[in-house]
């Protein structure tokens, strides 16, 4: 049975579990109340909750690491973690690999114990189990009458002691992934996109093997935008625009925040933005890719694949030589799709 999109948002999100697709799915949708010619997009719910999560850290066939949510099912970038400002997470981490490793995140409120280094003793064994617990608050008042901000924002994670004190073996090697965490009221998209530019890779991929990410006209598509390694790069989209703040979206007409294509981004920066996928602009094979030019000439570069309600995608001939990005990728026999990409986070309705 075809699910409309909202339904289909507040059925997956309902279900609170982690979904076989590696998105952990924490938060729980509020139904919808206006009644316009359109309904209003579902919201974040308030916080508060206490959620318990598994992770894994181990080698992959080809040489890389990543975590999961399940032995030997791995993925870099890992698990999509999301939260609403007020839980707390507690992550039973198992280190199945054959080296130290760790999980250490930004944005988070954790007691020392939790941070995730070979200094504090917060690293695991080969073999051994820790759990991290990472907690989140609300924006508030301080005593002294200055603002708190609140934990809400696009964060991530990754290994802090792979290779070095600083985890630069793990995080080169995919030991990386997103968090997500909402204030209550914030917007949730239909589809969610991790995009990590580590070094001069893509999700750990480069060249023909870049990850594309496929939607529907009118979708909304959250892209979650992560840098690691040693360069500076700059994150553009063809034919879409965000809002250079907290949430990418604009909160009214007189919301003064840039709204941008291209935002320049280094090691361990992290932000997102909401679209909606070909709007003013339609269905296509819109390129993303870093616009420094030597690095999209180098291969940092990826398709947007906005398909029309039936399917088909203009102008988009995957082998087409005279298309930069499908000469790009013609190495590949048959289109590759999102499916096959890691870094999608589909949610899937666990029942
Ligand atoms: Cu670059």
């Amino acid at each position: 049975m075809a699910l409309d999109r909202r339904s289909f948002n507040r059925r997956l999100l309902a279900g609170g579990v982690v979904a076989a697709t590696g998105t952990a799915s924490l938060a729980v949708a509020s139904v919808p109340t206006a009644s316009s010619a359109e309904p209003s997009p579902p919201t974040a719910p308030a916080g508060g909750q206490v959620r318990h999560l598994k992770l894994y850290a181990e080698k992959l066939p080809n040489g890389q690491m990543g975590y999961g949510l399940e032995k030997g099912k791995a993925t870099v970038p890992g698990p999509l973690i999301e939260l609403v400002e007020g839980d707390t997470l507690h992550i039973e981490f198992e280190n199945a690999s054959d080296v130290d490793a760790s999980l250490h995140v930004h944005g988070m409120d954790y007691d020392i114990a939790s941070d995730g280094t070979r200094m504090t003793r917060s690293h695991v064994e080969p073999g051994g189990t820790r759990t991290y617990t990472w907690r989140t608050h609300a924006p508030g008042r301080r005593k002294d009458g200055t603002w708190r901000p609140g934990s809400a924002g696009y964060w991530h994670y990754h290994d802090h002691v792979v290779g070095t004190d600083h985890g630069t073996v793990g995080i080169r090697k995919g030991l990386y992934g997103p968090v997500v965490v909402r204030r209550k009221g914030d917007i949730l998209p239909d589809k969610q996109f991790t995009i990590v530019f580590n070094d001069m890779t893509i999700n750990n991929r480069t060249g023909a093997d870049t990850p594309n990410f496929e939607a529907t006209v009118g979708d909304r598509v959250e892209i979650i935008m992560i840098t690691h390694g040693e360069y500076y790069h700059t994150f553009h989209m063809h034919g879409h625009r965000w809002a250079d703040n907290r949430t990418g979206l604009l909160t009214g007409p007189d919301d003064p925040s840039r709204v941008i294509d291209n935002k320049i981004t280094g090691p361990a920066d992290s932000f997102g933005f909401q679209i909606i996928a070909g709007e003013h602009v339609g269905a296509g094979a819109w390129m993303y890719h870093c616009h420094v030019q030597s690095h999209s000439d180098m291969g940092m570069a990826g398709l947007f694949l906005v398909a029309k309600p039936d399917g088909t995608i203009p102008g988009y001939e995957p082998h087409h030589p005279d298309h930069p990005a499908g000469a790009a990728k013609s190495g590949k026999s048959g289109a590759k799709t999102s499916s096959e990409g890691e870094g999608e986070h589909a949610h899937h309705d666990m029942g």
